[in-house]
């Protein structure tokens, strides 16, 4: 059996999307995962088949019924047995790429992509769902952020990048001590536009290239992502001396 991607969406069209291209398609293709998306409204029973409700408490939108969101759930875990339940929404704790790796190595992921304000908290906790956000800013649906973490966890799936995923991934990590932002890159010409490619990567001398590389790596961490940087620091300082010096 391989990885599978259960999607439960007001707009299943959405999919795969631009998971179907490159890659993550040809990995598709192939049958080295499988997606299928299934529209939450075929869930409603009323003959409007009403999928929201007003929130109790007042305020602005609509919230999603408990009981339409809990038989697409029901449906959706009898056809995925043992893929955690990931519900997206900006309420949720930050994806990174630990979660990525854990879903990656389970039997796929069962994703409910909410719209309006939210859904119903009731059915979030009695199916144990896993809330989990995509970053610091508003969607106007968990469709995108779906197919963002969806792309993250099939680039690692065995066979799909042919070992480049996994060992570039343990670059990234560093042997435990925290990720680091990538050094720039430059292929040829070694003059475009009157800009010269800086000279130590056309010097032939291995050592440097690497030296100047963890330079740029260190430089762009500590402008871009102090918060990075901070815990690089942190698990230095943790570490035992033999470990930091080699
Ligand atoms: Cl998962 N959903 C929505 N609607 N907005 C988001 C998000 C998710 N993650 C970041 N912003």
């Amino acid at each position: 059996m391989s990885w599978r991607a259960t999607l439960l969406t007001l707009f299943p069209e959405m999919f795969p999307g631009p998971l179907g291209h490159s890659l993550a398609g040809r990995a598709l293709s192939r049958g080295s995962w499988s997606i299928e998306a299934r529209d939450i409204r075929s869930f409603a029973t009323d003959k409007h088949r009403t999928v929201d409700d007003t929130p109790f408490g007042g305020g602005a939108g609509m919230v999603m019924r408990p009981d339409v969101a809990d038989a697409a759930c029901a449906w959706a875990q009898e056809g995925n047995p043992g893929a955690p339940l990931v519900y997206l929404t900006p309420r949720g704790r930050p994806l990174g790429q630990d979660l990525v790796r854990e879903l990656a190595a389970g039997p796929g992921v069962i994703l409910f992509c909410g719209r309006y304000e939210g859904l119903d908290q009731r059915v979030i906790e009695a199916r144990g769902m896993r809330e989990v956000s995509v970053g610091d800013y508003v969607l106007s649906g968990g469709e995108p952020a779906a197919l963002v973490l969806l792309d993250a966890c099939v680039r690692l799936l065995p066979g799909v990048m042919g070992g480049a995923a996994s060992a570039e991934e343990e670059s990234f990590s560093a042997g435990g001590r925290g990720p680091l932002l990538e050094y720039p890159h430059y292929t040829r010409p070694a003059e475009w536009n009157g800009l010269r490619v800086p000279d130590v990567l056309v010097s032939g001398h291995h050592a440097e290239v690497a030296r100047w590389r963890a330079a740029q790596s260190e430089a762009a961490t500590r402008e871009r992502r102090p918060d990075l940087w901070r815990r690089r620091e942190e698990l230095d300082g943790a570490a035992p001396a033999a470990y930091t010096s080699a």
